[in-house]
Parts: structure tokens; sequence; C-alpha cells
């Protein structure tokens, strides 16, 4: 059996649960809260980084964090009707590289607006969450670039690098707007659209009085 220790609202938690949902791979849920001392501990006995999500496959003897993995690990061991990494080495790197822009550059540079708005007064980072806009908007430019036309993040098929991107886009767009890019605007379309995009974000709504910027009114 797969357990996957996570949080619904978490944006990397969700890039797993996609990956989980389009090929139905049974798994269980384990909820943390990372406000709750027990369950960081838990968290912390699995990943001393202390960051979700974590894959158990008990069967396996197997315990995985880091996202990019995960999903990897699910390709070879728990495969289904969406190969989520292709099997042409060429298309995988370029699969690879789209996940890695969506985390490094776009999920991470939202991870640092958003922590800045819970520093005390006085010592919030302007600077640094500066640089993290700038990186947003020269991220998207690249995606702007790259993502196929009525298709998806590294080419014609659903990857790893839309698992990637639709909670990255989901969030930063709330920080930074991508609406000056209309590939990529029609490209989250294509993703919201997508079912196991729909259900984590379903999943995620009852938790975003969390979130401490305002929300898109179209996110209503
Ligand atoms: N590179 C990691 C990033 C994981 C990550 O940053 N997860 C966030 C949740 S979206 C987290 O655990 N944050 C808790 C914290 O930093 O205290 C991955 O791909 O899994």
């Amino acid at each position: 059996m797969l357990h996957l220790y996570y949080h619904p609202f978490a944006a990397f938690c969700q890039k797993a649960l996609i990956a989980l949902y389009e090929n139905d791979v049974p798994h269980e849920k384990r909820l943390i809260d990372l406000t709750d001392a027990d369950d960081c501990a838990r968290l912390e006995a699995l990943w001393p980084m202390i960051k979700f999500p974590v894959l158990v496959d008990d069967t396996r003897g197997v315990t995985l964090p880091e996202t990019s993995v995960i999903i990897e690990y699910l390709q070879l061991h728990h495969p289904g009707s969406t190969p989520l990494i292709p099997q042409d080495a060429d298309a995988a790197i370029r699969v690879r590289l789209l996940d890695r822009v969506f985390d490094n550059y776009i999920s991470l540079s939202l991870t640092k607006i958003v922590v800045d708005t819970f520093r005390p007064a006085g010592q919030e980072d302007a600077i640094g969450v500066a640089q993290a806009r700038e990186t947003i908007v020269r991220a998207y430019g690249f995606v702007e670039e790259n993502v196929s036309p009525g298709g998806w993040a590294a080419g014609e098929a659903f990857s790893l690098a839309d698992c990637a991107a639709a909670p990255a886009l989901f969030y930063a767009n709330t920080a930074v707007p991508f609406a000056a890019f209309p590939k990529i605007v029609a490209y989250y379309a294509r993703l919201m659209a997508r079912p196991s995009v729909a259900r984590v974000v379903e999943e995620a709504r009852p938790h975003r009085h969390l979130f401490p910027l305002p929300w898109p009114p179209e996110y209503d």
C-alpha cells in the first residue's frame, strides 16, 4: 500500500496528488498539520528536511520525499494510462526541464513572496521579494515560449511537467498575474479543466483561508 503524507492546500502535495489521480493509483492519505508538533515530528522522522509530501510504499519498504522523485517512482512501479515520463529519452529530458522551471523558479519564488508576508513588521525582505517576482516573470516568459499550443507544458502529452505546472501557476498567479502571457492563459485553462487538477483544486478549497494574499475573483 502507498501512503502519502501531505496537506491538501500545499502546492507540492498537490503536484504529487495530480500524479496519483492521473493514474488512479491506490493510496492512503495521511494528513500533516505543520502547526501540530506531533505531526511535525512524524514528518521529520520520514524526511529530516520537514517538507512534504512524503510517499511511503510499505510493500517495497521505500520512503521517498521530493515530488519529482516521487513521480518518477510512481511511473516506474505504479504506472497507468497516463505515462508521466515519456519513454523517449530526449522527450523525457524536456519534461524534466519544464518540471524544474515550475518548481524552482515559479513555486519556490512564490513561496518566498508568501513567507515574507508572515515576517514581523520591519523584518520583511523587500529586495528578496522583488527578485522573486522578477524570477517568476522570467519563468513565465520561458513557459510562454515553450508550452505546446493546444497541448501541454512539454509537448503533446500530459506529463510530470504538468503536475508541477498546475499548482505552481494557480498560486503564483495570485501574486504575479500571468494575464499578459496568452499561451499560458490558454494552457492554464486546459490544466484547470483536467479532472485530476480540478479535483486537487476542489480538495484544497476549504483551506483557502490559510493563504495570506487575496484570491483573484475568477478563482471563486
Ligand atoms: N522540493 C520539494 C519541495 C517540498 C516543499 O517545499 N513543500 C512545502 C509545502 S508546498 C513544505 O513542506 N513546506 C513546509 C515548510 O517549509 O515548513 C518537493 O518537490 O517535494
